[in-house]
């Protein structure tokens, strides 16, 4: 097929964060593929070629055009001949036959199933899979499985969880911990990250930054504001993770590794009338809540810009950040701070602009950040 390649704009980054992404993507059809063959080979626990697909679709998604034929994706980036034989046969064919195989196999779709559990991962999941179980039902009624205080939650509220949150829902519940920490400290600060900071309109949960500039108070503000939250009655599971900080410790290049602030991983129970009650209707329920997975995260203050950078994501857009100052700056990035290992310092940050510049990067605002 002919096809007008579109006229050259700049040249696309290899690196996420020096690309401008929104939640618009004009190229899902291949996105969405791409996806399924990093999450298969990420269940598989391939971790190369599950990041090489990964970059494949954060570098289509930046594009402010559709990928209409194999030649307008000349001169693109991390696209191998695996991706461009996609390409075009999803562009000649609509679907890929790789693709359509992945979907419709049992142990991709049971691992995906079990891995949709709150507190199963990749490796539990095969475990089960491997025991020839392939349903919740065949986990419950295995008398051999213990389930962790996580994953019973998990199976729990399984329904509520699995359900995507809504901006709405999102403001609600950050007003609620707004309330928690404003009544535990009045100088509390409350910044929304995550997925809903980048302007996703859904989010599988709801990530939140809280702190304050007393220097140590942010050690008790997490247990206080669970307290407060079990007080109310709402706090349907809390995983409360203290601080493991160490400053003088180098930034870890490991992404996957998590970050060492106290943090806690929640399900909350939201009240009131922006829970669609339609999808429960079924099940003949006409309770007025749900129950939301929240994050909290809770940096001692002059870490704010680095713990906020770290959490707002996009993941992809987090990799390619620290991969951007390993390899194009020769410092050291994550989550605490940023270390210049030519200078042989840390580079301190008040805002995120801080830290960009620190990198030599044009500043990316949030919602440019859905690589
Ligand atoms: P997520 O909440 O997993 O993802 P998301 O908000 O981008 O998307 P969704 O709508 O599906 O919720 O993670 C948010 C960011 O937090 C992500 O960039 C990774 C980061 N993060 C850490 O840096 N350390 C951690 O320990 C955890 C749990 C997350
Ligand atoms: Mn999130
Ligand atoms: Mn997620
Ligand atoms: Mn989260």
């Amino acid at each position: 097929a002919r096809c007008s390649t579109p006229t050259p704009v700049a040249r696309v980054s290899q690196y996420a964060c020096q690309r401008r992404t929104t939640t618009e993507n004009n190229n899902k059809i291949l996105t969405d593929a791409f996806e399924v063959l990093a999450e298969s080979y990420e269940l598989n626990q391939l971790e190369g070629p599950c990041l090489a697909f990964r970059r494949a679709a954060s570098v289509l998604k930046s594009l402010p055009w559709a990928v209409q034929c194999l030649g307008a994706t000349q001169g693109l980036p991390c696209l191998g001949e695996h991706t461009k034989a996609l390409i075009e046969e999803i562009l000649q064919y609509g679907h890929s036959f790789e693709v359509e195989k992945i979907l419709s196999d049992e142990r991709y779709q049971t691992l995906k199933l079990f891995t949709s559990v709150f507190g199963v991962g990749p490796k539990t999941a095969e475990k089960w899979y491997r025991r020839g179980l392939r349903s919740f039902s065949d986990i419950l009624a295995e008398p051999s499985i213990q389930l962790n205080r996580m994953q019973q939650s998990g199976f729990l509220h399984y329904g509520d969880i699995s359900r995507a949150v809504s901006k709405a829902e999102a403001r609600a519940l950050g007003n609620i911990i707004d309330e928690a920490v404003h009544a535990i400290t009045p100088d509390g600060i409350l910044a929304l990250t995550g997925g809903f900071r980048r302007g996703k309109e859904f989010g599988h949960d709801v990530d939140f930054i809280v702190t304050t500039p007393e220097q140590g108070k942010e050690e008790t503000l997490l247990p206080n504001i669970i307290d407060r939250l079990k007080e109310q009655g709402i706090l349907l599971y809390s995983d409360y993770q203290t601080s493991t900080f160490d400053i003088s410790k180098l930034p870890s290049h490991k992404f996957e590794a998590m970050d060492h602030f106290a943090k806690c991983f929640l399900i909350l129970r939201l009240e009131g009338s922006l829970v669609d009650r339609g999808l429960n209707s079924t099940e003949g329920d006409s309770r007025g809540w749900r129950a939301v997975r929240v994050d909290l995260v809770s940096p001692p203050m002059e870490r704010y810009a680095y713990a906020l950078l770290g959490w707002t994501g996009s993941r992809q857009f987090e990799r390619d950040l620290r991969r951007f100052a390993r390899l194009e700056q020769h410092m050291l990035l994550d989550n605490h701070a940023l270390y210049d290992k030519t200078k042989k310092e840390f580079l301190a940050a008040t805002t995120e602009r801080d830290i960009f510049a620190h990198l030599g990067l044009e500043y990316i605002e949030p919602w440019q950040r859905n690589a």
